[in-house]
C-alpha cells in the first residue's frame, strides 16, 4: 500500500528491513547502542562489526559515554548494509500507567526524519519501533507511526518513507492505520 503526500511517497511493505536499498534504514535499538535481539540484532549481524565499532564511538564522543534516551536518535554508516546509513533509536518500552508513550514514539520518528533530511537522503526505511520486545500495543504504534511521517512529509519536501513489517498481521494493522488516516 502506498499513498503521496506533498510530492512524497509512503508506503508500507512486509520484508527484512536489513535488505532495503534505501539510503536510510531505521534500528529500533536500546539505549546502550550494544546490539540486542530483533531488528537490532539482525541489523547488526548484516552490518558487521565496523557496526558496533562505530555504535561505541558514538556512545563515547556524542553522548559523553551515557545511554542514547528513549525518543533520541543517532546516525551511523550503513557499513556492509545495501543502505548508505544506519539511525539508531531508542522507542519506548510499553507500560500502560505512563501518559506520554505515543509522545516518546512519536519522537523516534521524527528525530529520525530530520536526521535522514540534515544527511540529504532522499529515502528511508522504519521498522515497526517498540512493538516486538518493547510490547507497544500494535493498533496505536501503527496509528502514533503514520500519523508522525505524515504530519512530516506535509512540511517537509524529503522523498520516499517505507515502513516494512515483518509478519502480515503488522502489515494488517499499518495498513488499516493508513487507510483510516486517508479517509479522515
Ligand atoms: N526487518 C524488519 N522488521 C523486523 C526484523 C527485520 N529483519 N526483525 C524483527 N523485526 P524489536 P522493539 C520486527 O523487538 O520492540 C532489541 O533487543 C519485529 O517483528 O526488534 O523496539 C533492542 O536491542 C517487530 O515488529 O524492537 C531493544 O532492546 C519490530 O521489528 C529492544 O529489542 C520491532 O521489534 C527493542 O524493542
Amino acid at each position: 500500500m502506498k499513498i503521496e503526500l506533498n510530492g512524497n511517497t509512503l508506503e508500507l511493505m512486509t520484508g527484512d528491513i536489513t535488505q532495503q536499498e534505501t539510503d536510510v534504514i531505521v534500528n529500533a535499538a536500546n539505549g546502550t547502542l550494544m546490539g540486542g535481539g530483533g531488528v537490532d540484532g539482525a541489523i547488526h549481524r548484516a552490518a558487521g562489526k565496523d557496526l558496533l565499532k562505530e555504535c561505541k564511538q558514538v556512545r563515547e564522543k556524542q553522548l559523553n559515554g551515557e545511554k542514547l534516551p528513549t525518543g533520541k536518535a543517532v546516525l551511523t554508516r550503513g557499513h556492509n548494509l545495501p543502505a548508505s546509513y544506519v539511525i539508531h533509536t531508542v522507542g519506548p518500552v510499553w507500560n500502560e500507567r505512563v501518559n506520554n508513550q505515543e509522545e516518546q514514539l512519536a519522537d523516534c520518528y521524527r528525530n529520525a526524519l530530520k536526521i535522514a533530511s540534515g544527511e540529504e537522503a532522499s529515502s528511508i526505511a522504519f521498522p515497526s519501533i517498540s512493538t516486538g520486545v518493547y510490547s507497544f500495543p500494535i493498533e496505536l504504534a501503527a496509528e502514533t507511526a503514520i500519523k508522525t511521517i505524515a504530519d512530516f512529509l506535509s512540511d517537509h519536501h524529503f522523498g520516499h518513507v517505507t515502513i516494512v513489517l515483518f509478519s502480515d498481521n503488522d502489515y494488517e494493522a499499518y495498513a488499516a492505520a493508513l487507510k483510516s488516516f486517508t479517509n479522515d
